[in-house]
């Protein structure tokens, strides 16, 4: 990694260890942000600590995700981040001024700077040249506190951009054909440097498409050089001071480098149930379409609506499909009402949502039984839509919009080059913070009151590891299984406060009896084990996907492989993430089979496999802990908060 622009970052910021890939190193944390969905355990944790104000340059706490407000438990859980973030120095970013990697990119994003975020999709400020990380809420608490946050030394691809973009072709495009080389597989612990001519084509909130969805990858983050379209994009969001140069060496040295040839990319999209499922939207033509979705943090920012406005002006939407379009910020939203884009989106019969998550989150848009729903956020998998049954196809705002004309796919190729809709955005963005609250100064944050309404429950502790476990396999799953198959959000996001409650779900539409057999075993004073194969926790930083089954009593998770946030959330609640050494034993391990482990504590330090014995079907299974010391503390203790309490 040498001479990368992330050594160049992460050494600037390196507290602990050296940067060498595969080892574990901490760094300063100048950024953090949050959202409601993660936001509420992150504070809680966060106060339990004792830490009073944030000593971080920035930390901003978002309401993006549930705004919904069925009930009062939103509503309660806004008033508790905004007094929460009063009392400790923390920036509040209102519901409606729009979605967390939007609105930081557009508002505090910084080159060089890093950020911890707890959601996946921190890295969207990868495209302002940031390394930007997510992370579980419990990791952002300590970062918040000035504690260091933890990685493994990553390897760097780079992935060299010749050449521009067609007409009709766009960044969504050219990060659906990198997961079409990367897939969603393998690549824990690397991360992707864009780099080539072809850099200086691509505007900053196309860059953060492309960092966006990196995510989707596995990778730790993706990062964009910092150059004179960064400074360009600063400077029309009044921020021109908050610019620096940053581009890796010449002699930079990299694990892996992909060429691609940005005028040879075709429109793509990414076909139920993974965003690697991408093939070439030609493949689709004249398929028909249910509902279009346009939004999320990864396609929505003022040139992407701006194109879908031109696209839909003087059309109507096809009277098969239902279109909706939620616009990513206030900012943006403010931007294309006074342009008369939202006007001609209007009136082609799209209806518009406020700046939220929203459908992409399966809160609210759940499309019809069997449904074909093509959008423009960055996952779909099985389910998060919040119908079972339907298909999520993941394509560009382009192709969205004239799907949503048509009522079928169109190839955007097919379009006549000079249809394409010239945009010319002015060289200034509308600027008005009033939607964030800054933060109090120490002596009069000091006399604020904590709202917590009572939907807000203190988080659950846990007891330190045992030596011995003894107990039972309560479910067994597959290959690529998503935190939201762990832990669904849509309809049951409500409850993330509330993890008693939330426990109820967990693995719900893959074994409805999960929650209720484990919470039995539990308090018969059984250890519950969950066997997985390659690539368990993909998807979201949600930390829920750990606490809640730690509420149930699960103690180990045995995978084929593991991904890089869920694998820290479970550390952090002390649960042992351990690997099969031959993967082969996957199969001698079923649902119901009692399991034994003993001599943990020696293994962890002694670094040795750890001996499983299947008392049901009379074996020995090599199980392989691939933690840190430092990580293997935290599991022995119960968890990073036992763990930092001492
Ligand atoms: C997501 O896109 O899955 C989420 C919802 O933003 C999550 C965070 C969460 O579950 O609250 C993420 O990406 O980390
Ligand atoms: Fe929100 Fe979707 Fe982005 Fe997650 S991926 S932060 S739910 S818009």
């Amino acid at each position: 990694m040498k001479g990368t622009i992330t050594e160049k970052i992460l050494r600037a910021h390196l507290v602990e260890g050296e940067l060498v890939p595969g080892e574990e190193i901490g760094v300063n944390i100048d950024q953090t942000l949050t959202q409601d969905a993660t936001g509420t355990m992150a504070y809680l944790q966060f106060e339990a600590m004792k830490i009073g104000r944030v000593k971080t340059d920035i930390s901003v706490s978002y309401v993006d995700h549930n705004t919904l407000q069925q009930g009062f438990e939103n509503a309660d859980d806004h008033k508790y981040l905004q007094t929460v973030a009063r009392k400790h120095g923390i920036y509040f970013s209102r519901p409606g001024n729009g979605i967390c990697h939007q609105v930081h990119l557009e508002r505090f994003g910084k080159p060089g700077a890093t950020l911890l975020g707890s959601d996946s999709h921190t890295p969207t400020g990868g495209g302002i040249g940031m390394i930007a990380i997510g992370a579980g809420g419990i990791d952002v608490a300590v970062a918040m506190g000035g504690g260091a946050f933890y990685l493994t030394t990553p390897e760097v691809i780079k992935i060299e951009l010749t050449g521009s973009l067609r007409k009709w072709v766009s960044a969504k495009d050219v990060i659906l054909h990198v997961l079409s080389i990367l897939s969603t597989r393998g690549n824990v612990n690397k991360v992707i440097e864009y780099a080539g001519d072809g850099v200086k084509t691509l505007s900053v909130p196309e860059r953060a498409t492309i960092t966006n969805m990196g995510a989707e990858t596995g990778v730790t983050t993706s990062v964009f050089p910092s150059d004179e379209i960064t400074k360009e994009f600063l400077s029309a969001q009044g921020r021109e001071k908050d610019w620096v140069p940053l581009s890796a060496d010449s002699d930079a040295e990299y694990s892996r480098i992909i060429k691609i040839d940005l005028a040879e990319v075709v429109p793509m999209v990414a076909q139920p149930h993974s965003p690697g499922n991408v093939v070439p939207l030609s493949d689709l033509v004249g398929k028909k379409v249910d509902q279009v979705a346009i939004g999320s943090c990864t396609n929505s920012s003022l040139r992407d609506l701006t194109i879908v406005g031109k696209i839909l002006e003087g059309k109507k939407v096809h009277p098969d499909a239902s279109l909706v379009v939620s616009p990513g910020s206030k900012q943006v939203f403010s931007m294309i009402s006074k342009s008369g884009i939202l006007a001609a989106m209007i009136d082609a019969g799209a209806r518009i949502m406020e700046s939220t998550c929203g459908f992409c989150i399966g809160n609210g848009q759940a499309p019809k039984t069997d449904a074909m729903s093509l959008r423009t956020n960055n996952r779909n998998f099985e389910g998060r839509s919040g119908t079972v049954s339907a298909g999520i196809y993941l394509v560009s705002p382009e192709a969205a919009a004239l799907a949503a004309i048509a009522g079928e796919i169109v190839d955007p190729l097919s379009m006549n080059e000079k249809e394409f809709p010239e945009i010319k955005l002015s060289g200034e963005f509308d600027i008005d913070d009033s939607m964030i609250i800054e933060p109090l100064d120490a002596k009069d944050a000091e006399k604020v009151e904590v709202f917590r309404g009572p939907n807000i429950g203190d988080p659950p502790g846990n007891v330190s590891l045992a030596d011995e476990l003894a107990g039972v396999v309560a479910i067994k799953v597959g290959d690529k299984i998503t935190t939201d198959h762990i832990m669904p959000a849509g309809a049951r996001l409500k409850y993330r406060s509330n993890i008693n409650k939330y426990s109820e779900f967990v693995f719900e539409g893959v074994d409805g009896s999960f929650s209720k057999n484990a919470a039995t075993l539990r308090d018969g004073g059984k250890a519950v084990f969950v066997i997985a194969g390659e690539s368990y926790g993909q998807g979201s930083s949600r930390e829920h996907a750990a606490l809640c089954p730690m509420f149930l009593g699960v103690k180990a998770v045995f995978a084929k492989s593991l991904e890089r946030i869920h694998a820290a959330n479970l550390v952090n609640f002390g649960i042992l993430p351990l690997t099969f050494v031959n993967g082969d034993d996957y199969d001698k391990i079923e649902k119901g089979d009692e399991i034994e482990l003993k001599d943990i504590a020696r293994c962890l330090r002694d670094g040795e496999s750890v001996k499983v014995v299947n008392k049901t079907k009379n074996i020995e299974i090599l199980m392989e802990c691939s933690l840190s010391d430092r990580q293997k503390d935290i599991v022995k203790s119960g968890g990073l908060l036992n763990y930092t309490r001492g």
